[in-house]
């Protein structure tokens, strides 16, 4: 039988990507995919080290460019299930133009931000969600900016599916994980995971003290509770579950030529096609 594997990898024993893996393996498998209908895009980083250690297909790319790659994949081939893999660096920093606009396209991907808190490949520089304060290798005299609120920016633009979620909480993640592959649309899922070696701060008992499912009894359809839910923080108490979420025709459905027929990846090519373009150059 063809089965998801995972492989050694290069990350600090302790890490926090390791809770993501693993319930990233659990979540492809509980939703019966099999590892050839799959892609992981990613960017630059240790948490776009993903695709290395998991058996699908992966495109590791540019620095913040895991989302327009991804976006791509699933345009070209619509019939496959993609994955952004990537840290909030690469994401909400070097890849927060893209993150805007693909919340705005609403192109079919589930987007696992692995988020820190820090540059952790890079060695701990602060990263757009490093509190405004906190004291780095490089900012020694503390952050000067103001914390990025992700979850705020995506309900702002107009994104179908908000949630966050945290790996020390197993069981949580794969549901969270398994939701936004089954959304229809782009779905973020904000994955709050230590660095034990460059952020002593934001380590596993901080987020494990803050962290608090969200009530059962709430229903993630109106956009400002979902923006209340998204603007609490630190010892308030850090809400997890799906925020917000809601049906809207994605990128391909807007697209009947996209929409209509097989994947672009499998339509045959027939240059006459082109002639009568062709034709208004002549
Ligand atoms: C355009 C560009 N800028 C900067 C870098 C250097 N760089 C590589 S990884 C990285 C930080 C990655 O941090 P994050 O995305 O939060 O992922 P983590 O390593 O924490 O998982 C940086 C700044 C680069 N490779 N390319
Ligand atoms: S440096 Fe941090 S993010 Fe990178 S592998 Fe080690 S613990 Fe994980």
């Amino acid at each position: 039988m063809c089965e998801f594997k995972t492989f050694d990898t290069a990350w600090c024993p302790g890490c926090g990507n390791f809770g993501i893996l693993k319930a990233l393996k659990r979540a492809l498998t509980e939703l019966g995919k099999k590892p050839h209908e799959v892609v992981i895009s990613s960017g630059i980083g240790q948490a776009a080290k993903t695709p290395h250690y998991i058996s699908v297909n992966g495109f590791n790319g540019l620095h913040g460019r895991a989302v327009p790659a991804g976006a791509a994949i699933k345009i070209a081939n619509k019939d496959l299930t993609v994955i952004v893999e990537s840290g909030e660096g690469d994401t909400y920093g070097e890849g927060g133009n893209h993150f805007i606009h693909n919340v705005r396209r609403n192109v079919d991907i589930a987007h696992f931000v692995h988020n820190n808190q820090i540059y952790g490949l890079t060695k701990g520089q602060a990263s757009p969600t490093t509190a405004k304060g906190q004291k780095t290798g490089i900012q020694t005299m503390g952050v000067l900016h103001e914390q990025f609120n992700p979850l705020a920016v995506a309900i702002t633009m107009g994104a179908t599916f908000v949630a966050r979620s945290f790996s020390g909480n197993e069981e949580h993640l794969v549901s969270m994980m398994k939701a936004a592959i089954e959304h229809k649309g782009y779905a973020l899922l904000d994955i709050m995971q230590p660095c034990i070696t460059y952020n002593k701060v934001n380590t596993f008992k901080w987020y494990k003290d803050r962290v608090k499912p969200i009530d059962e009894s709430y229903s993630p359809t109106d956009k400002f509770e979902a923006y209340k839910l998204a603007h609490q923080w630190g010892d308030d108490g850090i809400p997890i579950g799906i925020l917000y979420k809601k049906e809207e025709p994605t990128y391909i459905d807007k697209i009947e030529f996209l929409k209509q027929g097989e994947p672009l990846v499998d339509r045959k090519l027939d240059p006459k096609n082109a002639e009568k373009y062709m034709a208004d150059f002549r």
